[in-house]
């Protein structure tokens, strides 16, 4: 190990020597953190990459602590609203390379390192995924955190700190394997445990009541069994601007009292059992995307998170205000993410009215003006509904408040439609039954000052659908919100050599504002910038075709065109579709019939719900075909076709900027909105896709010259439902025919026999509500467009550009500044 100059370790030994005292005080310099983590901690650093990344990412660390001070202290103040974001999920992706991008020290940091002879990328590799979320959902709030510190808002996220995120996937003889993720395992040195923020969190017991001195009725929860939520905090820093926000995640533990009397009474063992109950809360994040399944431990996380979150807030006001809450509505606001921490909305009353004695009127004043809710699915089987029965045992005080909440709003109900009980029924909060359930949308729209969708069509199809009812009551809580992705991530961090040519052309103010890469416009008739444009993605499509022979054994060649769906799997995403345009590909290659291929390679990624057999069955159905196809020399010139295992939010800052062809082929009105959509366009891949979620507003802003344009819209997929016959478009499409016989033949199956029958079937099956065989022919339409499209690489080049240069309109920052002035008001 080399050591620095002299001047350097004198500095060194200062922060060696307080370092003892208190471990966390910053350094005055990146360069004296790291020389003294690297002695504090290690005796050997040669080629022990995993050390050397904590002991930068742990002196990153120390150069955000007074600035996250000086913000906590600022916000603290409440000169301006708090917004706290609520989400079981934050899917932030490793964290180095955003720190030093926004921190603006990767120059810094690569100095540093020079005495180590280490490359950058290659300490930044060695970081875990922060895996805490199942897909868009959960990038979407991480993505949110980042536009928030940005655009110096006080926003805090509050999440969970489950020790095992989202399962890592391996692949067996084409079956998916999960495996959990441990991504604790050698530690996270961005989090910072704050003990003096624990809060107690009940469970069980029951609600009573009693009359107390002023002759007023009022509740108590007793008996309860209490969690401790313990506050692991990781820092947020916004681009180049000093504030470093808080994404606080709470992990379970035992409370000690709690353990006491058990000992007490002998009971080790019960008591260490018990132990691990409470610890169980946050172990493992659901890995179920778009689909609830309505276990009693994740109601038990969700109410960890609300009550763990609502205390800390509550907590912070109390110490600025004492228990005075008449100004709290104007400070406070609170976003939903989903319905996942609605719970919250009961557990504000509960808080407000139990713990600081406020009346039913003033609580659900405060609670109704700071509740906001953002929906994301209008998918039946993700809308959360709870057992009363779950409710009654788990939060029986809880319950008692949600029918209040219930029995008020029923009220106004009947009101706006006299005499009318069957909008009772519908519309209650209660859906009554032999098992009554809560339905935890409708709680979230009564109690929430504003309900919006993700994408505009998705807004539009929950107040005309979904949510009808609740539009004609309160028309003025509905709105949108387009979602969008963070440029910093996505472009700045994810595609450097797009980065520096963009900051080159015109000037770094995109970083910041992506509105300015509209003005990429004005050069698409600029040869030589066209030029380095399919330069540098020929770049970026080495690396991806890197990633791809590295993770998945297949060749991929960069002069073919890159063709990719990365997503969960899904069948409302239709991997389905693809795969059998892959087979349509591979059959017309196989049999010569080659003169209007354009070569290219198919990347498959995604995983599936592990109780989702047909998603899993889909993986296994792409796996074999792509055995075929690549085990195949007469195809090899046309085609190649891959499945990607195990994708991240670190595969994805490969994937995004190495593609030139974007899928977004969901059936119509499913997809809310997407946001890989917009990191592709960013990165200026094309996208095939339908009119769905935000592809129609990508579509409006680039034109449909550079967009491939396929598939029926949401209306027309409503209106053939009734009568669907997917016999007669498979009759009217020769090529569809042929990939059903070949897929019916058994052919990429010879020694599975049966295995993709239920696929076949519901591509065949009149209920199919993906409606497989109506959008093949098109699909296969906009596929040869795109393939001949791709031959004039000029053109392409400029289509290229022109998405890049209307991918503006979806920076998340445009977003969060619409949350912040039409639902915030911060
Ligand atoms: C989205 C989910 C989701 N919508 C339930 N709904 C979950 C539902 O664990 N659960 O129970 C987890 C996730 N996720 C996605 O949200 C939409 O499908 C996308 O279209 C959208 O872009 C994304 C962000 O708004």
């Amino acid at each position: 190990k080399k050591r620095s100059s002299s001047a350097k370790s004198k500095k060194e030994d200062k922060h060696a020597a307080s370092a003892k005292v208190a471990p966390c005080e910053p350094c005055d310099s990146l360069s004296a953190c790291f020389e003294r983590h690297v002695s504090n901690g290690l005796s050997s650093v040669e080629g022990d990459y995993q050390t050397l990344f904590s002991a930068l990412a742990l002196s990153v660390k120390e150069q955000m602590l007074p600035n996250w001070q000086q913000t906590r202290m600022q916000d603290s103040q409440y000169k301006a609203k708090q917004v706290a974001y609520l989400s079981l999920e934050f899917l932030m992706g490793r964290a180095l390379s955003n720190a030093l991008l926004n921190l603006d020290i990767t120059d810094e940091s690569i100095k540093v390192l020079k005495p180590y002879a280490v490359q950058l990328e290659s300490l930044e590799e060695q970081e875990h995924d922060a895996g805490l979320g199942n897909g868009g959902l959960g990038r979407l709030a991480a993505c949110f955190l980042d536009s928030c510190a940005t655009l110096d808002l006080s926003v805090t996220g509050y999440g969970i700190r489950y020790e095992y995120g989202m399962f890592a996937q391996k692949l067996s003889e084409g079956h998916q394997v999960e495996r959990p993720d441990r991504w604790l395992r050698d530690g996270n040195p961005w989090e910072v445990r704050v003990p003096t923020h624990n809060v107690i969190v009940p469970f069980f017991g029951r609600s009573e009541s009693y009359v107390d001195r002023d002759g007023l009725r009022q509740f108590t929860w007793a008996d309860t069994q209490d969690v401790l939520a313990v506050a692991y905090d990781m820092p947020i820093p916004g681009y180049h601007n000093g504030r470093i926000n808080t994404l606080r995640l709470w992990k379970a533990e035992a409370t000690d009292d709690f353990d006491l009397a058990e000992f007490n009474q002998g009971d080790y063992t019960e008591a260490v059992a018990r132990k691990n109950l409470a610890e169980q809360i946050t172990m493992v994040l659901y890995p179920n995307d778009a689909s609830e399944n309505g276990k009693e431990l994740r109601l038990r996380q969700q109410y960890f998170l609300s009550s763990a979150s609502l205390q800390d807030i509550l907590n912070k006001w109390v110490a600025r205000h004492g228990a005075d809450f008449t100004d709290f509505a104007k400070l406070n606001v609170m976003q939903l993410n989903d319905t996942h921490p609605s719970v919250a909305i009961p557990e504000l009353m509960r808080l407000l009215m139990d713990k600081y004695g406020l009346s039913w009127d003033s609580a659900w004043q405060i609670t109704s003006e700071t509740m906001a809710y953002t929906n994301h699915t209008l998918l039946p089987e993700a809308l959360e509904r709870w057992p009363v029965r779950l409710f009654a045992h788990m939060l029986p005080r809880l319950l008692d408040i949600i029918y209040e909440i219930n029995a008020r709003y029923l009220d106004v109900v009947a009101h706006h439609w006299p005499g009318d009980v069957t909008k009772l029924a519908q519309m209650s909060i209660i859906e009554e039954g032999p098992e009554p359930n809560i339905r935890m949308a409708y709680l979230a729209i009564v109690a929430s000052f504003s309900v919006n969708g993700v994408a505009g069509l998705h807004t539009q199809l929950l107040t005309s659908g979904l949510f009808k009812d609740f539009y004609q009551l309160w028309p003025e809580k509905f709105n949108n919100k387009t979602n969008g992705v963070t440029p910093r991530r996505w472009l700045a961090q994810s595609n450097p050599e797009l980065a520096r040519l963009l900051t080159k052309r015109l000037g770094e103010g995109w970083v910041t504002d992506l509105s300015h890469l509209n003005a990429l416009n004005a050069f698409t008739d600029d040869t030589e910038l066209l030029d380095v444009w399919m330069q540098v993605k020929q770049h970026n499509k080495q690396r991806l075709a890197g990633l791809v022979t590295q993770e998945c054994g297949v060749n991929f060649d960069p002069t073919m065109m890159f063709d990719v769906q990365v997503k969960r799997i899904h069948e409302y995403k239709r991997q389905l579709l693809n795969i059998l345009h892959v087979i349509h590909l591979y059959h017309q290659a196989e049999r010569g019939d080659t003169k209007a291929l354009t070569p290219r390679c198919v990347l498959l990624g995604g995983k599936a719900a592990p109780g989702y057999a047909m998603a899993k069955l889909i993986i296994k159905l792409a796996n074999n075909v792509a055995h075929m196809v690549n085990s195949d020399p007469r195809v090899k010139p046309y085609l190649r076709f891959a499945f990607l295992p195990n994708y991240n939010v670190s595969a994805m800052e490969v994937i995004c900027p190495g593609t030139d062809l974007s899928e977004q082929i969901s059936t119509a009105g499913k997809e809310a909105s997407g946001t890989g959509n917009m990191k592709f366009m960013m990165n200026g891949a094309l996208t095939i896709g339908t009119l769905d979620g935000a592809n129609i507003e990508m579509l409006e802003e680039v034109g449909e010259d550079n967009f491939f344009l396929f598939g029926l819209n949401a209306s027309e997929v409503e209106g053939i439902k009734p009568h669907y016959d997917p016999q007669s478009f498979i009759d009217q499409s020769p090529a569809l025919s042929e990939v059903l016989a070949l897929l019916e033949s058994g052919h990429f199956n010879l020694l599975e026999p049966g295995i993709f029958d239920p696929i076949i079937a519901s591509i065949r099956n009149p209920h199919d509500p993906w409606m497989i065989a109506a959008d093949f022919e098109s699909y296969r339409v906009a596929q040869v467009k795109a393939a001949n499209a791709y031959r004039d690489q000029h053109h392409w080049a400029q289509m290229s550009m022109r998405n890049t240069a209307a991918s503006g309109r979806f920076s998340s920052d445009v977003t969060i500044g619409q949350y912040r002035d039409e639902i915030w008001r911060v």
